[in-house]
């Protein structure tokens, strides 16, 4: 793939992060930083979703004034921007849909809905959910309950405009039949085709400014804002305005199962409306829940990821996220959890590989790597290569295959990963290099301390995405090259293809100087 341009939800800003935000940052930043070492063209879009009543709300809350809510959320997108940089997210843009750039690409874009004859004005008489910011019918909200977040809704009735999605609905479900990865993962399309099932309403996308003037105005009605979805969503098109030709279509949309109708509903009939092109991939993952429930910062039920990271460190919060719960699928927090995954993987396994690997190649070798050993026929080496082929030898093949498909296998990857680490470990006990060392077989010593070190480079590698302070630290303590451990790049500068590799895969640069350092991960007890 030659660009990849990805993108996250933008988030309300009246509230800060929580773990649940950073879930999908962190998912979209793996991505991002495995395409970019492959040496594909990536965009990564995040941001920030700041109209609309429910802002509004806050931060009238927070004490700040009618016409003072741009302030109030100023204040939330710094918070935003810091929690990212600690976590290491490494973005590429940052769309504010206050942004005076935004807002005209907004009104472009509804402009071209409204030539199409798609947009029209009528009476709305039907339920709203604040916290939400979603429109509901009678059947919808039975006994005046949202539907999704159960709370209480409103009953409104006045004059509004309307964007006539039900031209649509036989368009967009054949769309879907025809491209199989368009909704991801599988189960999610089946839910949004069964929601096309019924007939689709068309949508109310306007307020009057009278209700709440927060918003970006309509283009032909100045007494009338835009429905906040419509701004929100429109971002990802406005986020990459100066690079429309080269990175639009998106590739993939990462949101979660909550506005996954948004985005595979509303989203792709405004662009076939507008006149663009469909996005390739809209992929929705599950929640983090806390005491049963989904954590939000509504209910209050939050972990903050500063003070995990600050506690935890930033790549054990990253690893946890994606080991703890298959994408897609919902997980418990809890960070007990956090800790034992923490303690078994990475203090155990992964820094204890790294430990003792490097202690030997000070021990047996002054700390020099030793040579490559290019003898294929020699007994010692048959063995040790079959031992660890099928964990080992393929790793990289697996992870290039579960990063780059559209199921978004990342927590296989982990466990691939984690599996090469285990074998190795127990490669260390079973071939026992401090026997042959007793026994002045330096040549079976070496060969051992060879694949450990072709191992640790491997998993430099594949973690990188994943944990990019720690593959640095690897990297540093390894006396290996930034070119080393780039995905993209074998030693010989030659883009790697997945091949999977034999008895001849040792490819650690011999005469390397390495630099034992502190452990990567100190236990927690
Ligand atoms: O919906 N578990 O913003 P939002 C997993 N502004 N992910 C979670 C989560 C949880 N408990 N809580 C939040 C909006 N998220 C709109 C989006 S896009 C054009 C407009 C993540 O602040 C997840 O990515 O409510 C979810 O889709 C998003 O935050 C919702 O953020």
């Amino acid at each position: 793939m030659k660009k990849l341009y990805i993108t996250t939800p933008i988030y309300y800003v009246n509230a800060n992060p929580h773990i649940g935000h950073a879930y999908t940052q962190v998912i979209v930043d793996i991505l991002a930083r495995f395409y970019r070492s492959i040496g594909t063209d990536v965009f990564f879009l995040t941001g920030t979703d700041e109209h609309g009543e429910k802002i509004e709300e806050a931060a009238l809350a927070a004490g700040f004034k009618r016409g003072e809510e741009k302030k109030f959320v100023d204040g939330i997108v710094n918070n935003f921007k810091k929690v990212w940089e600690v976590l290491n997210i490494e973005y590429d843009g940052f769309i504010r849909t206050t942004n005076d750039e935004h807002k005209e690409v907004v009104q472009d874009f509804l402009n071209r809905m409204k030539a199409k004859g798609d947009i029209y004005i009528g009476e709305y008489d039907g339920w709203f959910c604040t916290p939400c910011e979603t429109f509901w019918t009678d059947t919808q909200a039975e006994d005046g309950i949202c539907p999704d977040c159960k709370r209480p809704v409103e009953r409104i009735k006045e004059k509004n405009y309307f964007f006539k999605m039900s031209k649509y609905q036989t368009w967009l479900i054949d769309h879907i039949n025809s491209n199989p990865e368009f909704i991801m993962p599988e189960f999610r399309k089946n839910e949004v085709l069964g929601f096309l099932k019924e007939n689709l309403n068309d949508l109310c996308i306007s307020r009057p400014k009278t209700r709440s003037p927060w918003g970006v105005e309509l283009p032909f009605d100045k007494d009338y804002v835009v429905y906040v979805w419509f701004d929100a969503l429109i971002n990802y098109i406005s986020g990459i305005k100066e690079h429309m030709d080269k990175f639009w279509p998106a590739d993939l949309h990462v949101i979660a199962k909550d506005i996954l109708r948004h985005h595979a509903v509303y989203w792709p009939i405004m662009l076939k409306s507008a006149g663009y092109e469909m996005p390739n991939t809209i992929f929705a993952h599950g929640w983090w829940k806390m005491g049963g429930e989904k954590m939000s910062k509504s209910k209050g039920n939050i972990a903050d990821p500063t003070e995990l990271a600050e506690k935890y460190g930033v790549d054990p919060v990253r690893y946890f996220l994606i080991k703890a719960v298959t994408l897609g699928l919902d997980g418990t927090f809890s960070e007990d959890s956090l800790v034992t995954i923490y303690n078994n993987d990475l203090a155990n396994d992964l820094g204890n590989l790294l430990n003792r690997t490097l202690t030997m190649v000070e021990k047996y070798f002054g700390g020099v790597t030793p040579e490559i050993l290019q003898d294929p026929g020699c007994d010692e080496q048959k063995k040790r290569s079959e031992f660890l082929k099928d964990e080992v030898g393929d790793l990289l093949e697996v992870v290039y295959r579960n990063m780059t498909g559209k199921k978004l296998q990342l927590k296989q990857v982990l466990d691939a990963i984690m599996g090469a680490i285990n074998k190795a470990n127990k490669y260390i006990e079973e071939s026992a290099p401090w026997k042959y060392s007793k026994e002045n077989n330096m040549k079976a010593v070496k060969l051992i301390i060879a694949d450990l070190l072709d191992i640790l480079r491997d998993v430099t590698i594949a973690i990188n995405p994943f944990m990019p302070a720690t593959a640095a630290k690897m990297k540093e303590q390894l006396g290996l090259k930034e070119e080393d451990i780039n995905f993209g790049s074998d030693l010989d500068g030659n883009m790697y293809r997945g091949k999977a590799r034999s008895s001849d895969w040792r490819r650690f640069p011999g005469g390397t100087k390495v630099k034992k350092g502190e452990p990567l991960f100190p236990r927690i007890n």
